[in-house]
C-alpha cells in the first residue's frame, strides 16, 4: 500500500509507516504484536489489530480473526496465545511445552493440531468482528464472514459467563494477571502476594533478551505468574479451583461492549438482538453494583478469593466509559476522575497512564505500573466521544497520533515525556493509529 493515498488524498506519511509495521508483522494468516518480543498470535492484540487492518485490507482483517478463532477450544475459550510452529521454542516463554494444550487441555477441548496457551484475554473480538464487517459489508457478506464467526463468538461469551462467574454476582473473573492483559498492574499486588512463587531456577525468561529489565515485570512477579499458570494446567484447565480470581472492570466492560456488538451481528444475520442487548445492560448493572465506588468515583477490581475491592487506581477502572448504558451519575464522576490528579488527562499528561500518578507503586517506565498504552487510550477516546466529550476526545486522539509518530509505534510510552518504551513497531499501536487516522 506504500505510496497510495486514501480517496484521492495525498499520501499521509504516518499512515504509510503504520501500514508498513502491520505488513512487517504479518505472517500470512495473522499479525504478531512484535517480531522480537512476541513472535506468536495474541488474542486481544489480534482484535485491536483487525480493527486497524480493516482500513487497509478488510480481507486481511477478517483472516486475522478467523485464524484466531480456528484455535478456539471446545469449551468456548479463545486462548491468549496461538503458537507459530515455525518459531524456536526458546524465543518466548512460556512456550508450548509449558502449556501442553493438546494433552493437558484435552478435556476442555483444546484443538489437537495447533498449540495454544490455556488462559484467555479480554473479549474484544465481537466488537472487532462487527467493526471489520462494517468496513466492507459486501465483502463480508460474500464470504459469509459474520455467519461463520457468530457461533464461535457466542460460544466464547457463553464460556466466560457460565464458567467464569466465580464470584457468583454476574461478572467474569480472571484467573491469571495475563488474562486481564495488564500483567504487572499494582491492582494484582494484593491477590498475587498470597501466591507462592515458582522456584527461580524452574524457568527461563525470554523477555529479558529483548526488553530492558527496568521496563519489565520483576522475577518475583514471573515466579508467581508461572506458579498460577502451572497449577491451572495441572488441573487440566478446569475452572473454579484456583487461588487467584479477580473481577476486573476493563475485562467485564469489554465483554459488555462485545455483547452489544454481538446483538448487532445477530440483527445483521436476521435474528433478534434484544436478548443480547439486555444481557449487555445486565453486565453493565453488575459492574456498577459490584465494582463501582461512588466515594472514589472509580471502578475497582474485586478480589474474589480475599479482601473485597482492591482500591488501586488502575486504568482498567476507567474503561467502563465505553458502555452506553452507564448511569449518567457514574459517567460524570468517572469523567472527573479521568481529569483529576490520579490520571491527570489534559492536565499534567496528554495520555492516560496505566496506573495512578499519585500511587506509591507508580513507575513511568515499568510496563503496566505507570506507562501510557495505546489500546487503553484508544478505548478511552471512544468512551469520551460516546459520552459527548468531543473536545477532550479530539485532544486525546491528537496526543495518541503524536506519540505513535515520535516513538516509532512503541509498545508503551512514558506518560509525562511521551518517550517510547518496550518494543517498537508494535502491532496494536500501528493498527489503532490507522483507526484514528481514518
Ligand atoms: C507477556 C502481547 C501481550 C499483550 C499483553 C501484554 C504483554 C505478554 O504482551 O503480555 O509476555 O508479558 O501485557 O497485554 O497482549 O502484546
Amino acid at each position: 500500500a506504500a505510496g497510495t493515498g486514501r480517496r484521492g488524498q495525498p499520501p499521509d506519511p504516518l499512515r504509510e509507516r503504520a501500514v508498513d509495521v502491520l505488513d512487517a508483522n504479518w505472517t500470512g494468516a495473522s499479525t504478531v504484536p512484535s517480531r522480537t518480543l512476541y513472535p506468536h498470535q495474541w488474542s486481544w492484540d489480534s482484535a485491536f489489530i483487525a480493527i486497524g487492518l480493516r482500513h487497509v485490507s478488510p480481507l486481511r482483517a477478517q483472516s486475522e480473526l478467523e485464524t484466531l478463532l480456528s484455535a478456539q477450544w471446545g469449551d468456548g475459550r479463545i486462548p491468549h496465545i496461538v503458537f507459530n510452529p515455525d518459531i524456536a521454542l526458546d524465543a518466548y516463554f512460556p512456550s508450548p511445552d509449558f502449556w501442553r494444550s493438546s494433552t493437558a487441555g484435552r478435556a476442555a477441548g483444546a484443538p489437537p493440531a495447533v498449540q495454544t496457551s490455556g488462559i484467555v484475554q479480554p473479549p474484544v473480538h465481537a466488537l472487532a468482528a462487527w467493526l471489520v464487517h462494517r468496513a466492507d459489508p459486501a465483502l463480508s457478506r460474500s464470504r459469509g464472514f459474520l455467519y461463520r464467526v457468530y457461533p464461535a463468538l457466542a460460544a466464547w461469551h457463553r464460556y466466560l459467563l457460565h464458567r467464569r462467574d466465580l464470584g457468583g454476582g454476574g461478572l467474569v473473573s480472571v484467573v491469571h494477571p495475563w488474562e486481564q492483559g495488564m500483567d504487572n498492574s499494582p491492582c494484582w499486588d494484593a491477590p498475587l502476594s498470597r501466591i507462592t512463587p515458582a522456584e527461580p531456577g524452574a524457568f527461563r525468561r525470554a523477555d529479558l533478551t529483548h526488553g530492558a529489565a527496568d521496563d519489565r515485570p520483576t522475577d518475583l512477579d514471573y515466579g508467581r505468574y508461572v506458579r498460577l499458570a502451572a497449577d491451572y494446567r495441572d488441573g487440566r484447565y478446569a475452572d473454579g479451583a484456583g487461588e487467584f480470581a479477580v473481577e476486573d472492570p476493563s475485562f467485564n466492560a469489554l465483554l459488555a461492549a462485545s455483547e452489544h456488538a454481538l446483538a448487532r451481528i445477530a440483527c445483521e444475520l436476521g435474528a433478534a438482538g434484544t436478548a443480547r442487548h439486555a444481557r449487555a445492560e445486565r453486565l453493565t448493572a453488575a459492574l456498577v453494583g459490584r465494582l463501582w465506588d461512588p466515594e472514589a468515583g472509580m471502578f475497582f477490581c474485586r478480589d474474589v478469593r480475599g479482601g473485597g475491592l482492591i482500591r488501586e487506581y488502575g486504568v482498567s477502572g476507567l474503561i467502563p466509559l465505553i458502555l452506553p448504558a452507564l448511569p449518567r451519575t457514574v459517567v460524570r464522576a468517572l469523567l472527573a476522575t479521568v481529569r483529576g490528579p490520579h490520571f491527570g488527562l489534559g492536565d499534567g499528561v496528554r495520555l492516560a497512564p496505566s496506573y495512578d500518578l499519585l500511587g506509591p507503586a507508580f513507575d513511568p517506565h515499568r510496563y503496566w505500573r505507570g506507562p501510557a498504552w495505546f489500546n487503553t487510550n484508544w478505548l478511552l477516546e471512544r468512551g469520551l466521544r460516546l459520552h459527548g466529550e468531543h473536545a477532550r476526545a479530539a485532544r486525546l486522539r491528537a496526543a495518541l497520533l503524536d506519540a505513535a509518530d515520535t516513538s516509532d509505534f512503541a509498545e508503551y510510552v512514558d506518560p509525562y515525556t511521551g518517550a517510547g518504551c518496550g518494543a517498537r513497531g508494535f502491532g496494536w499501536t500501528a493498527a489503532l493509529t490507522l483507526d484514528l487516522l481514518d
